[in-house]
């Protein structure tokens, strides 16, 4: 590029300017001249109008200068080596188990990058136990996973033989998951992260729930980091970025993302035309977030300090992320040339390096003295969350078998030279002829190494990731709390969605349970009824209520407090069940007790929130979710998006949730007093799905029977018997939630009109019935010469005669479900199809699942059995007044 004169003027025109700069800089240090260049702006604009672009990034460089490093405090070289080990290990795990089993793959090429980061936080900053008793929590990042596995085997946690069953977790002796799961390994990892966004989202959240537990006392104050290793890839899932400006609104200075940007994904590049770096630091800066780049290495530093003109950093910033992935697997000249070729003073700048020397030139994400120096400066950094940008090459350390290549990320297997080639280039101790079984190397207890390991992490107050129950289990549940919903309420009409808010509103009273209690809501608390919770234990908020609410003379006021209990969480179901996440799994996080009562609506549960909820049951979580506004006829008016008649159906896969439909107010009392007794005093790993709906009804008293509790709970029980004993002909009403007071006015009309007599039956759980029939078929199966077990459903139900009529506002599959085990023939109505904007009335009627429908399935069900005749039938329709050509509702 040729230059002009006017070029060369404004080169020393520059120069004198960042001269002057400089000397501003040595007397008066940054602030200064960051308030000298402020000024400087404000004076272009006012005196001249220039107005400086807007930019959301900073140069392509690091934040941190030189000058501005902590000096490194530990032994670089021994370090060095331990990370090496660590290194080999992690790859010996894949490659030998893909030699052993072909195709159970696993990932090298993940940890390879993000060795230094991992490896700098595990010997100076991540802390099992801090001098004041907290602790840091730490979010691996689920593919890392055979490089934390090598780490505490090195640390002596896990033997070598676990390690050879990595992703053979069925081998004797145990083996090692693939990725982080709590539930496979409840010792070891705390947070399943693999699931790609579901990391960082629950990190915020987690960092948001400890400054909770200190702002309401349950927590003392004492400096605990949540640390998230994230992959650059994985910024790019909605649930990555979509809460991040709840972190800086709360201020979570003790959270720190670290994202190991080696600038690829599985299929390729991040950005190929762009810069993932400069796009994140954009967002996160405007989010309000610490933004740390750690872009290059110190075999940089000086090549940058000495680029008095910016020419180096500015071609930096224009070569694309691409571009970068080529210079990692081509040769040093071609790097030379294509980055620096684009200016003769470039050209210059780098004239007494060799080729090799600059394809050597390392990034700041495998810098040690580069990371060291951001994590120092994240960890004291205060008001803001921080995120290090830490640039690193995909695969460090392949070489030829994927360094940088865009199938790195698949990376599997290696061959002999190039085991060869790592184990040289890391100094690893193995010889050739062993080489070809990727062995595992570990130096012995007494070695450098593992001695200078074990003390830093001694040091940092133990090993991580490490898990484990932290709280003491509740003695018990006060019966005192419960005892009123088992009364009924003599005929006044009430909701179930109000009976539970009654309850927790109880409970919340209670002087030791009620401060454990966690209500999380995502906007919709008046949908609930549950605004007078707002005054009676406020809404959680940082900073108190710095406004006069406008409701202030009223008695249920928004009050926002900073010891408030609500978590309020305005229009996120993600975040929600991020904060419900946080509070039911603190009973090992922080040794707290947190009970969640997460509410919502129960359409935006599981189909929008689904995965969160599979992590949240990885993660033994505790508490209830109660999927309020539920019901698919229910619900009046929303129509298609809102009525939910399928929540419980996808709830069926989660194997550690209960999931419940109740009709009464002592239903649901006895289901949450259990469920408190069997996740915090006995510490089973269970949690619960509750559903509520907002039909006022009648609630009706327990009845007198001891069996009673037990039915509610294992999913069955006979309600009410029909009163006509004399009745040849006999049915079976079997009826859930709101549909059982449809069910119990079919008993009436079936008494009264046909002379059926019909007893009616609560079914709570058809998942509890179901899990138990299995249970009970798979032990028969596997002791074929034993007595047989009887499943509840069939023992319940056996002896009860005539047709079973089941009724509920869900879809037919869950009480088909039970089909097999049901002693009789089964009649399934239910809600299948999309919703209407209607009455309740005419969407039962529309989706057959109203009285005259269950009154038609029943007498259908009789003449089946050939008890009645079908003119009976063809009375019947007409009757009811049934249109038997209306459209059907689960395909209109
Ligand atoms: C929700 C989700 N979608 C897809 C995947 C499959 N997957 C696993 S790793 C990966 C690429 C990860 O790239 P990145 O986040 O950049 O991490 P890196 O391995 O490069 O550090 C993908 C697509 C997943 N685990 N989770
Ligand atoms: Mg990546």
């Amino acid at each position: 590029m040729a230059q002009t004169e006017s070029d060369g003027l404004e080169v020393l025109e520059t120069r004198e300017w960042v001269d002057s700069l400089d000397y501003v800089l040595s007397r008066g240090g940054p602030n200064r001249a960051g308030r000298l260049l402020q000024q400087l702006a404000l004076h272009a604009r006012t005196a001249a109008g220039v107005n400086l672009p807007f930019s959301a990034t900073t140069p392509y460089q690091n934040t941190i200068a030189p000058a501005q490093q902590p000096p490194f405090p530990g032994s670089q070289e021994m370090e060095r080596r331990i990370k090496s080990l660590v290194r080999w290990n992690a790859l010996a795990m894949v490659v030998r188990a893909n030699k052993i089993q072909e195709g159970i793959g696993g990932h090298i090429s993940t940890f390879a990058s993000a060795a230094t980061l991992y490896e700098v936080a595990f010997n100076h900053f991540l802390r099992a136990k801090t001098e004041t008793g907290d602790r840091d929590v730490v979010y691996f990042q689920g593919h890392a996973a055979p490089g934390i596995y090598a780490r505490a085997y090195l640390e002596g946690r896990i033997p070598k033989e676990k390690l050879q069953n990595f992703r053979r977790e069925l081998r004797k002796g145990g083996g090692l998951s693939s990725y982080p799961h709590p539930w496979l390994m409840p010792d070891f990892w705390e947070f399943p992260t693999v699931s790609m966004g579901l990391g960082p989202i629950q990190a915020i959240y987690h960092a948001r729930f400890i400054k909770y537990l200190e702002n309401r006392g349950l927590k003392p104050s004492t400096g605990g980091k949540v640390w998230a290793f994230l992959g650059d890839g994985e910024m790019d899932e909605p649930e990555s970025l979509g809460s991040i400006t709840l972190a800086s609104r709360e201020k979570l200075d003790n959270l720190i993302f670290v994202v190991n940007c080696n600038l690829q994904r599985l299929d390729g590049p991040v950005r190929g035309n762009g810069k993932i770096i400069q796009e994140l630091e954009a967002i996160f800066r405007g989010a309000g977030w610490n933004v740390i780049k750690v872009i290059w290495g110190t075999d940089w530093d000086n090549l940058i300090e000495n680029d008095r003109d910016g020419l180096l950093v500015k071609r930096m910033g224009e070569v694309s992320d691409g571009q970068y992935q080529k210079y990692f697997v081509e040769s040093g000249a071609y790097f030379r040339q294509n980055l620096f070729g684009s200016d003769p003073r470039l050209l210059k700048m780098v004239e007494h390096l060799s080729d090799e020397q600059l394809a050597r030139m390392r990034l700041g994400g495998h810098d040690p003295i580069k990371v060291h120096a951001a994590y120092r400066a994240a960890v004291e950094h205060s008001g803001q969350p921080t995120i290090i940008l830490a640039k690193t090459i995909k695969g460090y350390g392949l070489g030829e078998a994927g360094e940088g290549k865009n199938i790195t990320h698949q990376q599997k297997k290696l061959n002999d030279d190039e085991l060869r080639l790592f184990r040289s280039r890391f100094g690893i101790p193995i010889p050739d002829a062993e080489l070809h079984e990727a062995p595992f190397y570990r130096p012995s207890d007494d070695s450098a190494e593992i001695k200078y390991l074990q003390a830093r992490r001694q040091q940092l107050g133990g090993y991580m990731p490490e898990r484990k129950v932290r709280a003491t289990a509740l003695q018990s549940v006060p019966d005192a709390h419960f005892e009123e919903f088992h009364k009924g309420t003599d005929g006044r009409e009430v909701s179930t969605t109000m009976v539970f808010v009654r309850l927790l509103a109880k409970l919340l009273r209670d002087p030791e349970l009620g401060k454990l209690i966690v209500p999380i809501i995502p906007d919709e608390a008046r949908t609930f009824g549950m605004e007078a919770l707002f005054r009676q234990v406020g809404i959680y908020s940082n900073v108190g209520q710095l406004y006069e609410p406008v409701d202030m003379d009223t008695l249920l006021y928004y009050k926002e407090a900073k010891n408030g209990q609500i978590l309020e969480e305005g229009i996120t179901e993600a975040g929600s069940v991020c904060s419900f996440i946080a509070a039911g799994t603190a009973y090992s996080n922080h040794g707290i007790n947190t009970i969640p009562f997460f509410i919502y609506y129960s359409m935006f549960g599981f189909q929008r929130i689904g995965d969160l909820i599979w992590a949240a049951a990885d993660m033994r979580c505790r508490g209830f979710l109660i999927g309020g506004t539920a019901g698919r006829t229910t619900l009046a008016g929303e129509g298609l998006q809102h009525q939910d008649g399928h929540s419980h159906v996808l709830a069926l896969p989660v194997p550690n949730l209960l999931a419940y439909d109740p009709a009464f107010a002592y239903e649901i009392a006895i289901i949450i007093q259990d469920g408190i007794r069997r996740m915090y005093v006995n510490g089973e790993s269970i949690f619960y799905y509750l559903t509520v709906t907002n039909e006022p009804l009648p609630m009706p008293e327990m009845p007198k029977d001891e069996n009673i509790r037990a039915g509610v709970l294992k999913g069955l029980y006979r309600f009410k018997a029909s009163g006509k004993t004399d009745a040849k002909l006999r049915a079976q009403l079997l009826g859930s939630g709101t549909i059982m007071f449809e069910v119990l006015k079919a008993q009436q009309i079936l008494e009264e009109k046909y002379g059926v007599a019909a007893d009616v039956w609560s079914v709570t759980s058809y998942k509890q019935l179901y899990r138990d029939a299995n249970d009970c078929e798979r032990w028969n199966m596997l002791h074929p010469s034993d007595p047989a077990k009887v499943p509840y459903v069939t023992q319940t139900l056996q002896g009860a005669s005539g047709p079973f009529i089941a009724a509920s506002d869900y879809m037919k599959v869950l009480p088909e479900s039970l089909g097999k085990w049901v002693p009789g023939q089964l009649v399934s109505l239910g809600t299948d199809g999309f919703g209407r904007s209607e009455g309740r009335a005419s969407l039962r009627d529309f989706f057959e699942v109203d009285a005259k429908h269950i009154v038609l399935a029943t007498l259908v069900a009789l003449a089946r059995e050939k008890q009645i005749g079908p003119d009976v039938l063809k009375k019947a329709v007409q009757e009811l007044g049934i249109n038997p050509e209306k459209a059907n509702p689960a395909i209109s």
